[in-house]
């Protein structure tokens, strides 16, 4: 709870541009929380470390994503928008609760087995002792809620397990957060190759959508979308390609799965392919738009990282001194 009100927290890794699944799995469905809820949303810088950065692209895209939270509606006055790097909270937290946190456990996590064969000359301490860095940015804020797509699941388990066994030691000093997981658009697959998540890191340009991508790339990407060789558009366990372009099309019109079948009844993939190609490229129209002026608008930008950074170190300061105290950390003298 924060100011009386539950908090949420999510974040995504401050690493290339994010893509249509990003989009439809996480972030569009952060707009609004904010009625509801306390927002704290971080730019990721520290998690993208895990992978070798070039750094001043690495700084540009982190800037990109920042701006990229507000340009899909976040409004950074009334969500809590800061870098994770900027508060040095994350890293003393993640200390501690690595030493709360089992070998055992970590082997069992998928996004570290699934990344350490794609960077399989890189395989660093970091990439495994991930999770508790992303434990660490939800405890940090006493967050109740985590919106997140479906592959973060394990890595919320993980964080209740840890906030659980903390708690069962020092009494309740962590709230115990739950996985907030959308309905729809939890998993959007590859363009490409179906089976897989359309996942950012993809060398393969045509397999994901870019939310920056323009009008005419979106239509091309879409028309050359993987599918089956059947002509039905219907929402079906072997059609793979499809259900991935109706999940989209669906996220994107608010339509259902049989009111898209309708739609298309008699018209062929050819069609359904263009049309959610064209419904992207709407979707994302407005956001471009409100991007190319934000990136431009450095001063606005840069007050709002201040403003944002300075209450997110505030929230997490009291956290991190309660922690610092049960655990028998001697307290610092204060003049
Ligand atoms: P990478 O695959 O390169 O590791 P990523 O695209 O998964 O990166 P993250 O920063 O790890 O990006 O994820 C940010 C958020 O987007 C998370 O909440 C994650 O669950 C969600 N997300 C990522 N990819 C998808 C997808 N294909 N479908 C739905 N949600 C997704
Ligand atoms: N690992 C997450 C990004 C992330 C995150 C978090 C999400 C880091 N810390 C805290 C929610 C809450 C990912 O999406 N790959």
């Amino acid at each position: 709870m924060l100011n009386g009100r539950k908090t949420l927290y999510s974040g995504m890794q401050a690493t290339g541009t994010l893509t249509l699944g990003n989009y439809l799995g996480a972030l569009k469905n952060w707009v609004n929380l904010n009625e509801e809820y306390e927002c704290i949303y971080g730019v990721m810088d520290l998690h993208s470390l895990t992978v070798r950065q070039t750094p001043a692209e690495f700084r540009k895209n982190a800037r990109s994503l920042y701006a990229l939270y507000v340009a899909a509606g976040l409004d950074p006055e009334k969500n809590c928008i800061y870098y994770q790097s900027h508060v040095s909270g994350h890293a003393e937290l993640s200390w501690i609760l690595s030493c709360f946190t089992y070998m055992g456990e970590l082997n069992r996590m998928t996004q570290f087995k699934d990344k350490s064969s794609r960077h399989a000359d890189n395989i660093n301490a970091g990439l495994y002792t991930y999770p508790v860095l992303m434990a660490s940015d939800i405890l940090l804020y006493q967050a109740d809620l985590v919106p997140v797509g479906q592959d973060q699941k394990q890595h919320l388990e993980i964080t209740r397990d840890i906030a659980q066994r903390f708690n069962a030691l020092y009494g309740d000093v962590f709230t115990v957060p739950e996985a907030y997981i959308p309905k729809a658009g939890a998993k959007i697959m590859s363009l490409s190759d179906p089976q897989k998540k359309m996942s950012k890191s993809d060398e393969n340009a045509n397999a994901t959508i870019l939310l920056l991508d323009d009008r005419d790339s979106i239509i091309r990407k879409f028309k050359r979308a993987v599918t089956d060789s059947d002509t039905v558009v219907r929402y079906a366990e072997e059609k793979p390609g499809i259900r991935n372009l109706m999940d989209i099309y669906s996220c994107v019109t608010g339509k259902d799965y049989s009111a898209i079948e309708q739609e298309f009844e008699g018209r062929g993939y050819g069609e359904f392919k263009l049309a959610v190609g064209e419904a992207v490229a709407d979707e994302l129209s407005p956001l471009q738009k409100h991007y190319a002026s934000l990136i431009e608008d450095k001063a606005y930008l840069d007050s709002m990282i201040k403003m944002n950074d300075e209450k997110a170190a505030y929230y997490a300061a009291k956290t991190l001194r309660k922690v610092q105290k049960k655990v028998g950390l001697t307290e610092r003298i204060r003049a």
